[in-house]
């Protein structure tokens, strides 16, 4: 008999939304109710790529725009085959942020939308993203530590904003909005609920494909 396999789920959005508390939250819950999970966050700065994204991001390195962007991309790619694996053998993994972010980026810096999607083809589709949305972006940049990153300016993160929204509008049928700004634990109430309908599903479909 086949094991059925774990979810691929996402969560994406502008810097300071709450995506690490929220996918930790996720997780904590899952691993509670038996479910076997993993987190995993993109960029993975552990590995020699990593390293490079990182010293670029702590702006202690510069690259210019196409090679990050491929850099980024390729951290995906390094990991993906693992991840596929284990999620074949019946592991969830709870994503935070990964190709979206890879293009919305790259694109609010002035890249090409469809190049900035096509290193990030034939990796793994997820089942869901969740995407929380400021509905107040001053709100989220009074939060701690803002600055403190390459990307974190409002006027950048505007940019970046309206990519994101074009993806949920564009996959709708696997992107959930969510108000970033409403309190932690009712946002993680509306996650759950709609992760608990995507776990139904999953186990009887096949892994797609970023096309
Ligand atoms: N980022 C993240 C990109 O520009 N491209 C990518 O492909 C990914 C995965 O890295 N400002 C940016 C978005 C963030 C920054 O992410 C670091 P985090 O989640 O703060 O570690």
């Amino acid at each position: 008999m086949s094991l059925s396999r774990g979810a691929f789920i996402v969560f994406e959005g502008l810097d300071r939304t709450g995506k690490t508390s929220q996918t930790r939250r996720l997780y904590n819950r899952l691993t509670e109710k038996g479910i076997k999970a993993k987190l995993i966050h993109f960029p993975e700065r552990s590995s020699a790529i990593g390293q490079v994204i990182n010293a670029y991001l702590t702006n202690a390195q510069d690259l210019p725009d196409e090679v990050i962007h491929l850099m980024f991309s390729a951290n995906r790619w390094e990991h993906i085959n693992g991840i596929r694996q284990e999620m074949l053998a019946g592991t969830t993994f709870i994503c935070d942020r990964y190709a979206y972010s890879g293009a919305a980026y790259s694109v609010a810096k002035g890249l090409h939308f469809d190049w900035c999607c096509s290193p990030d083809r034939g990796l793994i589709k997820p089942d869901a993203v969740i995407y929380l949305k400021a509905s107040s972006d001053e709100a989220i940049a009074s939060r701690g530590n803002y600055g403190g990153e390459r990307y974190e300016k409002l006027e950048f993160q505007r940019k970046v904003g309206v990519v994101f929204d074009q993806f949920c509008e564009k996959e709708s049928s696997y992107w959930h909005q969510f108000d970033a700004c409403q309190s932690e634990e009712n946002l993680h109430a509306e996650i759950a609920a709609i992760v608990d309908e995507v776990l139904k599903e999953t186990p009887s479909q096949s892994l797609a494909k970023l096309t």
